[in-house]
């Protein structure tokens, strides 16, 4: 895995060099989820693909901006599903974005993920990783290089709440539990990235940061193999939560197409249980 983690940490040094001197213009290319392709998308998906083509323990990829799977190596160990480049469309209000990486072992699905990672392309450029059993990691890069800065667990119960969705298209329990959560004194914190805003949750002790399902879209907007599953993997890994609209472990997750998306709810244990009680899926 240490292969794959520091193969992550040149990515991270390339692709925040594209972000600072490429283009920020749209491609003429869209993606397969039919949104518009920026050309930093394009180039950062590019840039993974080169950087694992020699690794010969990744089995394949699986791109949020590509359709379909990328077969590298056929006695391979591991399929990599990667967001190049989450929030790119912030890339141009110079707010920081992420790339998100999902390593799987067999048939993609939540319980076959055995690591993940990510990064921030902020202010400086930061890693998170997570394995089994081990609390994530937290790396920031200085001079190009990624040094130790801790291990990373989440408090019982935190201050910030970071709401996503079209607040008009919520329904009634999801507003109701949200105003609850600033009632009792929570701080709004959403960029609209979905990286820095589950990091920042991370090591500010946690909160909560919630991508429900709305009228508008029923299944939410977060892709299951490339974003929510990851992310559910380093927030449990922290000692929180990462549930679905239902109460379920977000790593119990089997998706039927690469990208599928799924309602989506991580935090400290505190305001988990406060969803699962507004939602009226408590156990
Ligand atoms: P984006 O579309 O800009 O790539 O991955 C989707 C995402 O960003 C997340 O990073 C972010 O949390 C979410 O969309 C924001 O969606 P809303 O604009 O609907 O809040």
């Amino acid at each position: 895995m240490q292969t794959i983690f520091n193969t992550i940490k040149d990515i991270a040094i390339k692709i925040d060099h594209a972000i600072k001197t490429e283009d920020l213009g749209y491609s003429d290319s869209s993606n397969s989820s039919g949104e518009d392709q920026l050309k930093l998308d394009v180039k950062s998906d590019h840039i993974i693909e080169e950087a694992f083509k020699d690794i010969s323990l990744v089995k394949s990829l699986v791109s949020e901006e590509k359709e379909g799977v990328l077969e590298l190596h056929e006695n391979g160990k591991y399929t990599i599903c990667y967001d190049p480049l989450d929030g790119s469309s912030l890339a141009d209000v110079n707010l920081s974005v992420g790339s998100i990486f999902g390593i799987y072992e067999g048939e993609l699905k939540g319980e076959n993920l055995v690591a993940s990672a990510y990064v921030v392309y902020g202010p400086r450029i930061e890693l998170m990783t997570a394995v089994k059993g081990e609390s994530p990691q937290h790396y920031r890069a200085q001079e190009g290089l990624f040094n130790f800065i801790s291990k990373v667990s989440l408090n019982e119960k935190g201050k910030l709440n970071a709401p996503g969705g079209t607040q008009k298209n919520w329904c009634d329990y999801h507003k109701t539990f949200v105003d609850d959560l600033f009632a009792e004194g929570y701080r709004l914190r959403y960029s609209g990235g979905m990286v820095p805003d589950l990091h920042q949750i991370l090591l500010k002790g946690g909160g909560i940061f919630s991508y429900p399902g709305t009228s508008d879209v029923p299944n939410g907007k977060l892709r299951q193999l490339f974003e929510v599953i990851p992310f559910a993997f380093i927030y449990e890994q922290a000692g929180g939560q990462a549930i679905d609209s239902k109460g379920k472990r977000l790593m119990d997750l089997v998706p039927k197409h690469p990208h599928d998306t799924s309602p989506c709810f991580f935090g400290s244990n505190y305001e988990i249980e406060a969803l699962k009680e507004a939602y009226g899926v408590r156990s």
